[in-house]
This record gives structure tokens, C-alpha cells and sequence, in this order.
């Protein structure tokens, strides 16, 4: 396994679980009083305000709370999954005052429900690629990835239907399940200078907040939530049942998100590693180092000082997990992707449980890993799959199943 995994990540790497040092992790249930939380009422007012503050302050930065005036318009609507889904296209302007500030939702509602849960989840590359659909705007926004895009940075044609392998929405759809995507880029191109044209410089003045104040994956935490303003005055959407999902940096953002705010039903974190669900302190595939070296603009700045010393954190990922708390959280890992720490993805959703029983929730109900492909656990959730760094139809096969239970 150490062997297999070795292979695909940088050289420096620790895959090698006897190199783990031992450690301590921060409890979620420790008060600054010495006490311990022992009620919801403690947890709810003193003490998930403070760890949320500690995320704010050392890792993600602060997401602004002022409401801007958000107007919506329908680009088209039609027929789609051979008759099983209507498609929804929607533009999100995000304030009266400029209008190349906007989020285009694509929306596949399942027409067996007149008010359907529904699946969030950004998409890396621009709507056009969730589905070979000819009626999917391309996404306007510039890309990341140079060979993907025209010369002036935007999709190109070819793009469409390149990531439909990484979402099933023909399953989705025939559990009753909608699906809501956005091209994260909307709000930041993921690029260390997206900031200079993304929102956090665009909006600066009306959300009364410097660009460096915040982050990108906290920018991109704020665009979901415009999302959801959507998304709650949708009348064909139950959005008190929408589950919040993200694979990889997007999965960070997922969680992230879901801790800022709880309007989200369910979190769903797919192989989302260091910076993630994984705890930092076991120094196990990607560290804070590698996170802040080629991604500087993911994270806010006092992050950095944490580079070569993770148990210097007063917080650990395991009470990112604990501020998901009481809703259904899902963490998935996969074995080829040793960089994301798999058993460190585990033991943080394992340390996350003594908050879900605080409101008599059960988390894992288990402290040893499962056997590869079988998930776990009550109202949190695990799984580590065979395989690479990836979304897969198995993955689904366990969302899909998870919100139908969750949801009844
Ligand atoms: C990697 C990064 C990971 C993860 C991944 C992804 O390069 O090191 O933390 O976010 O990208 O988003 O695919």
C-alpha cells in the first residue's frame, strides 16, 4: 500500500503511517474556562462561536455578513435526461451595482417531485462540462487550466461534457434528487491573483471587507451561500433538504461552508485532505506547507505560520467536522490518494463525534477503519473507496443513499 501510494505524490512526501509522530488534538468539548461543554445550549452559544472564530482567525479568514440586493434571471428551462428532469438556467446577479459580479446555476430538478432535495456542489471547470448537453451555457468566467481554454481564458467548446463522469445526475435524478452546479470560478478564478478580479476585489467596498481579510475558498464559501438565497425562493425546491457537496478543494469549501451556515441540511466532503477533513497534525501526505506553497491565495495569511509546526493550531480539522454538528456529514476518502490522508479523513470524523452526541446524534460509531468500498457509520458518515483522486458513480451510490435516509 505505502509502496503503491508512494508513487503519485511529490518526493518528500510522508505516506509511511510509522513516521506518524505522536500527537495531541485540541477537544472540541474544551471551554477557554477550563470547563467542559457538557449541553447543547454551551456548545450553541459560547462554544461553537469560538472555535468557528478560531477558523476564521487562522485559517479561512472571515466571510462577510452584510446582505447585498441579488436579483435572479431565467436564461432558459427545458427538457433534459430524457424526459426525467427539467434543466434550469439561471443567472444570480449579486449586487445592483455591478453586474459582471453573478453566479450562473445550472439546475436539473427531477419531475417526479414537485418540490425536490436537492445535491450543491461547484464545478471546476464550467457548467458546460457536468453534461454532453448542446442547450449548457459555457460558463463565461476565465479557467484555470490552460488546456482547457480559448486564448482569452473562457471554456472552449470542447469542454462540454468532460466532467460528466463526476456527476451521475442520471441517478440523482431517478432517486428524486435534484442537482445544483456553479463554476466556482463565478465568484475567483483559482489563480494566486484571481482575487484582483473576482469578487474580493469587485465587491470590496459594498460587503466592507479587504481582500485579504478573507481567502479565496472563503469567497467561494460566500458564493454557495448566495446559492442557497436562491435557492430558498425557488418553489420547486425543498431547500430545507439541500445537501451541500465538494470534492477536493472544493470539498474544503464544502466544509467550510456548512460550518459558516446551517441553513445547509447536509455536508458531503469527497476526498478533501489537508486543509479538509484530514487531520493536520498527523504530517501525513499534503501538510500546511505544500497547501500554502502553491496555493497561497486558499487560505488567510496567518495560516502560513503554521507551515512547519501544525500542533502550533489551536484548532484542528476534526472540529471543522464538529461545527457540521447535528447535521448529516459525509466524509469520503480513496485509497490511490494517499496525498489527501485517508486515515487522517477517518480519525478527524472520528474526533468529531463527541459534539453529534452532545444532540443524542451518533457519529461513526466506530474508531477502526472500515474494510475498502463499505461505508460507515450513523449521522456521520464514512467511506474509503478503491481508487484514484476522483468523484465516482460508487461515491454517489453512498450520497444518494445517505440523503434518502437523512432526508425521509
Ligand atoms: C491538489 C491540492 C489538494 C486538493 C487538490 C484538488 O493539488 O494539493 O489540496 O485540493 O489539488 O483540489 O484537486
Amino acid at each position: 500500500n505505502t509502496h503503491k501510494s508512494s508513487a503519485q505524490v511529490p518526493a518528500g512526501t510522508n505516506v509511511d503511517e510509522s513516521k506518524v509522530k505522536p500527537y495531541t488534538l485540541p477537544d472540541p468539548l474544551q471551554m477557554q474556562d477550563g470547563k467542559k461543554v457538557t449541553n447543547v445550549n454551551d456548545w450553541n452559544n459560547i462554544q461553537r462561536p469560538y472555535i468557528y472564530h478560531l477558523f476564521e482567525e487562522n485559517v479561512y479568514g472571515r466571510i462577510p455578513r452584510i446582505k447585498l440586493t441579488q436579483t435572479f434571471r431565467v436564461r432558459e428551462t427545458g427538457d433534459a435526461i430524457g424526459g426525467l428532469a427539467t434543466r434550469k438556467q439561471i443567472r444570480i446577479y449579486l449586487s445592483t451595482a455591478d453586474t459582471s459580479a453573478f453566479i450562473d446555476l445550472l439546475l436539473y430538478l427531477p419531475k417526479s417531485k414537485t418540490k425536490a432535495p436537492v445535491f450543491v456542489g461547484y464545478n471546476f471547470n464550467g457548467n458546460q462540462t457536468v453534461q454532453a448537453d448542446p442547450a449548457i451555457f459555457i460558463s463565461e468566467n476565465p479557467l484555470r487550466d490552460s488546456r482547457l481554454k480559448n486564448a482569452d481564458g473562457t471554456a472552449s467548446d470542447s469542454t462540454r461534457g468532460i466532467a460528466s463522469n463526476s456527476w451521475d445526475v442520471k441517478n440523482i435524478i431517478k432517486n428524486g434528487i435534484g442537482l445544483v452546479t456553479a463554476y466556482y470560478g463565478d465568484i475567483e478564478v483559482d489563480t494566486k491573483d484571481g482575487w484582483q478580479t473576482g469578487i474580493r476585489t469587485k465587491l470590496k467596498d459594498e460587503l466592507k471587507i479587504q481582500p485579504a481579510e478573507w481567502s479565496a475558498i472563503s469567497a467561494w464559501a460566500w458564493g454557495l451561500m448566495r446559492i442557497m438565497d436562491y435557492l430558498e425562493q425557488d418553489s420547486n425546491i425543498d431547500a430545507k433538504h439541500v445537501a451541500l457537496f465538494g470534492h477536493s478543494r472544493l470539498g474544503k469549501t464544502a466544509l467550510w461552508t456548512g460550518a459558516t451556515d446551517q441553513r445547509f441540511a447536509m455536508v458531503i466532503s469527497n476526498e478533501s485532505g489537508e486543509g479538509g477533513a484530514a487531520l493536520a497534525r498527523r504530517n501525513y501526505g499534503e501538510t500546511i506547507k505544500d497547501l500554502n506553497e502553491r496555493f497561497p491565495h486558499w487560505f488567510v495569511g496567518k495560516y502560513r505560520t503554521y507551515n512547519n509546526n501544525a500542533s502550533a493550531m489551536p484548532v484542528d480539522q476534526h472540529m471543522l467536522l464538529s461545527l457540521i454538528a447535528p447535521r448529516p456529514l459525509y466524509v469520503a476518502s480513496a485509497e490511490d490518494d494517499q496525498w489527501s490522508d485517508p486515515k487522517g479523513e477517518f480519525l478527524s470524523a472520528v474526533n468529531a463525534a463527541s459534539v453529534y452526541a452532545l444532540f443524542g446524534k451518533k457519529g461513526l460509531g466506530t474508531d477502526k477503519m472500515p474494510p475498502l468500498n463499505t461505508s460507515v457509520g450513523n449521522t456521520i458518515r464514512y467511506h474509503e473507496r478503491t481508487g484514484k483522486h476522483a468523484v465516482t458513480e460508487f461515491d454517489w451510490q453512498q450520497y444518494i443513499k445517505f440523503v434518502n435516509e437523512q432526508f425521509k
